[in-house]
């Protein structure tokens, strides 16, 4: 309970709607923790894995249809909708109030109403925002406590009077008396909204339980909110993980990096570099909030506690340092279960387990059609369990950010690493970017290249176009010598035979070896039409084999494919209206000079 008085009535009104049996105030502690799993273990909605091989460890299982954050179900609703712009679902904000406030109206009767307070940055730190959820899942209260800084501390700054963002949730699924509870209650599809109305600082969210529909504190606030919050404040919300790179002499830089969801982000700012001497630590692997220090260089914080991350693929080989993250008090949702009561998923093992129960709880054995765990199967664990971490993760001030990497899926086209030939010219990397559709969304365009500008198409809260704007702005904010250089990569490129040209993972430091010395100007550059390369005998091959032809089609810019891809952005950029900032069509036209 807080004597907040916003506080107190955004509760009281809330309860009037939605009509619980009852109103539990998170404390965030261990204890509370415990006792609401038990509870959940007892009513069969949660699974106690085998405690000795892991250890404060439970599954869950999802309904089939609320599996991944749905985008075509998420709103926008800004007053204008001009200021949603091409990118978002918009409906005017007494609309889908109004139809929303029909679906909240008694839709926790029969469950208990939980108050999350919640703390998006370290508590105390000038990055910080505090929410407040509202939720009738008790599995969304268990996850907000690893993904946030939840419970008492947070209550103790709205006493003092702190701001918040309301954020409401139900699943959207009232019990009435007598009346049996599905494991994993929900709304059908159609009734899904999950809402945000930028102008008031406000989130709805009805109908799912699942990840960034339901843990609002994640995509919602600290991305879709947050990001309008930061339009109005001069600063950036963004899409991306945060590194501490260290080189052999033991000298410091710190990278963002830009990768749409579900293309390696988790990997990437976890790994263990295969080059010796190199260390990479853990800030964050989703998130980050981006300021300009007192020195006029950007500085980054991740607004969050723990990993939400994808556990298809996730493997000792993939990152072992996850795998180390995830080997106590973590939540897993939709993975396979083995027959020692373990967890287990695609990629997981070289050899397949004979038995399993899949994500929707079936027998499963090797030869199922089906994949044992949900393509988009997650676990939650909290920062703190990472072996990677940095001990800089909370610094009240962020870390001083030396270079931004953008980076999707794209088998051709785009070569291993290009640096950017100014801010400008990186915005126009950042605005281009593209990624072969993944598991993260439903979409049944799995596997083709969409636009995923910043990796912030379903994220950014306002038009993609004063998006566009507000980063070209950073140029009149601070000098441009003090922003950070900007990168495109892509481990993802192909062969003819559809295999892997560059083999990632631990192998990407090499490319992170590169920047670090570009960043002090230790090498140089290559230019070409679309920005620079390396000069071949500049990245490290150390131990890597592989022939000088893989090598050169890493970095090859094919002209007939440079072709295709400027008519697709120029497609893209019509696209967006007409608002596109000059400077970007500008970039576009320099480059058609080359590929038309
Ligand atoms: C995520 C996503 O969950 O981007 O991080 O979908
Ligand atoms: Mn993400």
């Amino acid at each position: 309970m807080t004597e907040n008085r916003k506080v107190k009535a955004f509760v009281e009104e809330s309860a009037i709607l939605l009509q619980p049996n009852q109103i539990y105030w998170c404390d965030g502690s261990l204890a509370e923790a415990t006792q609401l799993m038990e509870e959940l273990v007892l009513q069969n909605k949660a699974i106690r894995l085998n405690q000795s091989l892991r250890p404060g460890c439970y599954l869950f299982r999802s309904d089939p249809s609320d599996v991944a954050r749905v985008e075509n179900r998420t709103f926008i609703a800004s007053i204008d909708e001009k200021d949603a712009g091409p990118t978002n679902n918009w409906v005017h904000p007494d609309e889908l109030k109004a139809t929303m406030r029909q679906f909240f109206r008694g839709s926790m009767k029969g469950r208990t109403m939980y108050v999350i307070p919640f703390s998006m940055g370290p508590i105390g730190s000038h990055f910080s925002k505090i929410g407040i959820q509202i939720t009738d899942s008790p599995y969304v209260v268990l996850n907000m406590r690893i993904m946030t800084r939840m419970g008492k501390s947070v209550l103790e700054l709205l006493d003092q009077g702190s701001d918040f963002v309301p954020c409401l949730h139900s699943i959207g699924y009232p019990l009435n008396e007598g009346e049996m509870d599905p494991l994993w209650p929900c709304a059908p599809i159609e009734q899904k909204y999950i809402s945000h109305f930028p102008e008031e600082k406000l989130i709805w969210s009805y109908g799912s339980g699942y990840g960034g529909n339901a843990l609002l504190g994640k995509k919602c606030f600290s991305l879709r909110i947050a990001s309008f919050i930061a339009k109005e404040e001069g600063w950036l919300a963004e899409h991306m993980l945060i590194i501490k790179v260290t080189n052999p002499l033991g000298r410091v830089k710190y990278f963002t990096g830009a990768f749409p969801s579900a293309c390696g982000k988790t990997n990437l700012s976890m790994m263990v570099p295969s080059i010796p001497g190199w260390k990479v630590e853990t800030i964050g692997d989703d998130i980050a909030w981006i300021k300009i220090g007192p020195d006029g260089r950007l500085y980054a914080t991740n607004p969050e506690a723990g990993f939400f991350g994808v556990a298809p693929g996730t493997s000792v080989f993939s990152n072992p340092n996850a795998m180390k993250c995830i080997q106590k008090d973590t939540i897993f949702t939709n993975v396979a279960l083995t027959d020692e009561g373990d967890v287990w998923w695609e990629g997981l093992t070289k050899s397949t387990p004979k038995h399993l129960i899949d994500w929707q709880g079936n027998d499963w054995n090797q030869a199922s059609s089906s994949k044992a765990a949900h393509p988009n199967s997650r676990f939650t664990a909290s920062i703190q369990n990472c072996p990677c971490i940095s001990s800089n993760w909370e610094d009240t001030n962020g870390v001083p950010i030396s270079a931004i990497l953008f980076g999707g899926r794209r088998p051709d086209t785009i070569p291993l690493v290009l640096e950017s030939t100014s801010w400008e010219h990186g915005v126009f990397l950042g605005s281009i970017m593209g990624s072969e559709m993944t598991a993260a969304t439903i979409s049944n365009e799995i596997g083709n290249v969409r636009r995923d500008p910043f990796a912030m198409k379903p994220f950014i809260g306002y038009h993609v176009c004063d998006y566009f704007n507000h980063w070209l702005s950073f140029t009149n904010r601070t000098k441009e010598e003090l922003l950070p250089k900007i990168y495109m990569v892509n481990w993802f490129q192909k062969d003819q035979e559809g295999q892997f040209l560059w083999p990632g993972f631990g192998e990407n430091a090499r490319v992170l070896q590169w920047i670090f010395e570009r960043c002090d100007q230790q090498v140089d550059t290559i230019s070409t039409p679309i920005g620079k390369i390396p000069n071949p005998r500049d990245l490290n091959l150390d131990g890597l084999h592989i022939s000088k032809n893989r090598f050169e089609q890493l970095f090859n810019i094919d002209p007939t494919s440079w072709k295709k891809e400027v008519t697709s952005i120029h497609n893209y950029y019509q696209s967006l209206g007409s608002t596109l900032p000059k400077v970007l069509k500008e970039q576009l036209e320099k480059l058609e000079t080359y590929y038309t």
